[in-house]
């Protein structure tokens, strides 16, 4: 039985910054993803706290904000069987250092701030940051 699934994918300011894009693109299609929809842009403070308003109440949401927005991001729509959690497991634990290997956060990942992707966490929230970022 088959559970197509699309997932939303951003390559953070690290990885555009290093130049990873292509790489990571790369390893997404090797993991057998497929690439529907992508774009490369620049958002505001504002559209960042928008999109990571769930961690509002955290400590580390101002620099988050700060973060997301402080350069060029590549947002892609990924699908492929159990999107959201195969993508969750090709990223990898939130900090590097707890990443297995093979894992994006593992290889690319310099810092829990500086991780180089975000993924969706669930099918709902999929739905939600897609239409966030491709649906106005
Ligand atoms: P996730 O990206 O693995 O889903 P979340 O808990 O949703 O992790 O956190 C969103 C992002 O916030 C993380 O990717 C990371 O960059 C950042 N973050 C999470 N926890 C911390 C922290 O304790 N200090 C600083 N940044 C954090
Ligand atoms: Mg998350």
């Amino acid at each position: 039985m088959s559970n197509i699934e699309q997932t939303l994918s951003i390559i953070k300011p690290d990885a555009v910054e290093r130049n990873l894009q292509n790489q990571i693109k790369q390893d997404f299609i090797n993991n057998g993803f497929e690439i529907i929809k992508e774009k490369k842009i620049h958002i505001s403070k504002e559209e960042a706290e928008k999109f990571y308003k769930v961690h509002e109440s955290k400590p580390f949401y101002n620099d988050l904000c700060n973060y997301l927005s402080s350069g060029p991001i590549v947002v892609m729509t990924l699908q492929r069987e159990n999107a959201v959690m195969e993508n969750r497991k090709l990223m990898g634990a939130t900090n590097p250092v707890d990443a297995d290997e093979g894992t994006l956060r593992k290889k690319y990942g310099i810092s829990i701030d500086k991780n180089s992707v975000h993924g969706s966490d669930s099918l709902e929230n999929a739905k939600i940051e897609i239409d966030f970022f491709f649906n106005h």
